[in-house]
């Protein structure tokens, strides 16, 4: 099953499940199969499993180390699937790290970072998904991000994936019998129900997948950058939104030369916002490299926000200032737009945001700009932030509903991308092809895709990646 020595190593392992400082209580926790002979000779007889009772904790020479609460938990049924002790004692660092030492010296070794997830995953405890739950459960910056995890960890993204590969391989099943006897094959490929499951299928996967970039957005945040020329608001925006002084506004262009990062939460929406360089050729050193990284943070955000000075275009141009048709709003963006990103890959959902509305005097600015994605704003007076806000989450097809999400990662989002594609090569091989062995082909590696997702097809390397990012202790 598993060819990684230090992977398949099912020695006792032990470690801090409390973090290190100072508490009222410090767990130090067990798992393998010497934890009964290590508890033993640490506390004297077990107490009954699943039954708490107050031990002293001894040193080889009879010394007490401490004493605390003991909790014995019989394998298979414990967190690893394993035998597990847990010893709560008192949170001082140096009394838990004598009693780790402790158990060192009686045989257990120190565990690696995620090693009990690893083996309550190896021991069919819980699947991927769930274990990656955990670590997310436990880094939660916000509640919606911590109820998604919880929602992972309790199996709700486990169970559609599983759903979906119960259908395909039902699908597989079914494909694999036709072509192996070639006189239903062509019945079979003349078959409009495999064409349909198969549709249905992809449209499954696109559901899933657009759930799980939320749970991904909601569990690291979106990625908002704001953008746009010198002196157009992009501080003062990162500053009204952040509600203090993250940056530093002035009236001087060009104020802002680095990349400026705040966490917020939005209308429940976590996200990491950057303020960044305005944009505009220059021959100071400084200024160019904070254009530069400008441009770098386009590439990496889920969204920009264009902030535009709305007071100086209607100055220069007077017909946006009075009943402005969207139409004139559109062309005037495209001008400004091809002026400004000359040059720059600006494939990501992007918000115009006509800012400082608040100097435009004497006109009827209505709260919609009619042009569909701008926004007519004020960092001043806030005014703008809900249609702001509606327009992003239309942008990212965001659905924060908390009851239909569940906690995700990028890792899930490329396997489902790869099931996808393999899914419509599929039904390209049927369809246009008539190939019946090269689709059955496809939804092999379909399933293969799908099935990394939650670890029923895994490999070492995978493994050790998401494991070892975890904490020791969990
Ligand atoms: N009246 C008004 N003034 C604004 C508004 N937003 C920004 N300003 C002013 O515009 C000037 C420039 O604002 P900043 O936030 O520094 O602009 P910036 O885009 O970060 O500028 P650089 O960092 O130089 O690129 C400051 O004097 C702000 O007070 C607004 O909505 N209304
Ligand atoms: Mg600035």
């Amino acid at each position: 099953m598993n060819q990684n020595p230090e992977v398949s190593d099912f020695s006792t392992i032990v470690a801090e499940a409390t973090p290190a400082g100072r508490g009222g209580i410090g767990i130090i926790r067990l798992s393998g199969p010497d934890v009964v002979v290590i508890g033993t000779a640490l506390v004297g007889e077990l107490p009954d499993k699943r039954v708490a009772v107050t031990r002293l904790f001894k040193n080889a020479d009879g010394s007490v180390i401490d004493q605390g609460l003991v909790l014995y938990f019989q394998g298979p049924a414990s967190f690893t699937g394993e035998d597990v002790l847990e010893l709560h004692g008192h949170g001082g660092p140096v009394v838990m790290s004598i009693l780790l030492r402790r158990c060192i010296e009686l045989g257990a070794r120190q565990a690696r970072p995620g090693e009990f997830s690893e083996r309550a995953f190896l021991n069919n405890k819980i699947d991927l998904v769930q274990a990656e739950a955990v670590a997310d459960l436990i880094d939660s910056a916000s509640e919606a991000a911590a109820r998604s995890a919880v929602k992972s960890l309790q199996g709700a993204f486990s169970s559609k994936i599983n759903e979906l590969v119960e259908k395909l391989t039902q699908l597989r099943i079914f494909v694999e019998a036709s072509i192996d006897f070639p006189e239903e094959e062509e019945d079979f490929l003349a078959d409009q129900n495999v064409i349909v499951h198969l549709q249905d299928l992809i449209a499954e996967v696109a559901s899933i997948l657009s759930r799980a970039q939320q749970g991904v957005i909601l569990q690291e945040g979106l990625h908002l950058v704001l953008v746009g020329a010198a002196n157009s608001g992009k501080s003062s925006m990162m500053n009204f939104l952040s509600g203090q002084e993250t940056s530093i506004v002035t009236e001087i262009a060009g104020t802002t030369r680095d990349v400026i990062r705040e966490n917020i939460v939005l209308d429940g929406i976590p996200i990491r916002v950057l303020d960044t360089a305005g944009i505009r050729d220059s021959d100071d050193l400084i200024e160019r490299e904070g254009v530069r990284r400008t441009i770098q943070s386009i590439e990496t955000a889920d969204a920009v926000l264009w902030l535009i000075d709305w007071s100086v275009e209607t100055t220069q141009m007077e017909e946006l200032k009075v009943n402005p048709s969207p139409d004139l709003i559109h062309r005037r963006l495209a001008d400004l737009k091809q002026n400004l990103f000359e040059g720059i890959n600006l494939e990501k959902p992007l918000i115009p945001v006509l800012n400082k509305v608040d100097l435009i005097e004497s006109i009827e600015l209505s709260t919609e700009t009619g042009e569909s994605d701008a926004v007519y704003f004020s960092t001043k007076t806030g005014q703008g932030l809900p249609q702001m806000m509606t327009i992003l989450k239309e942008k990212l097809a965001l659905n924060l509903h908390p009851d239909g999400l569940f906690s995700a990662r990028r890792r899930h989002l490329s396997a489902l991308e790869l099931g996808s594609e393999h899914l419509q090569l599929a039904l390209l091989r049927l369809t246009e092809e008539s190939a019946g062995e090269l689709m059955a082909e496809e939804l092999k590696r379909a399933q293969d895709a799908l099935g990394e997702i939650t670890g029923q097809l895994r490999s070492d390397e995978l493994l050790g990646r998401i494991f070892s990012s975890f904490c020791i202790g969990k």
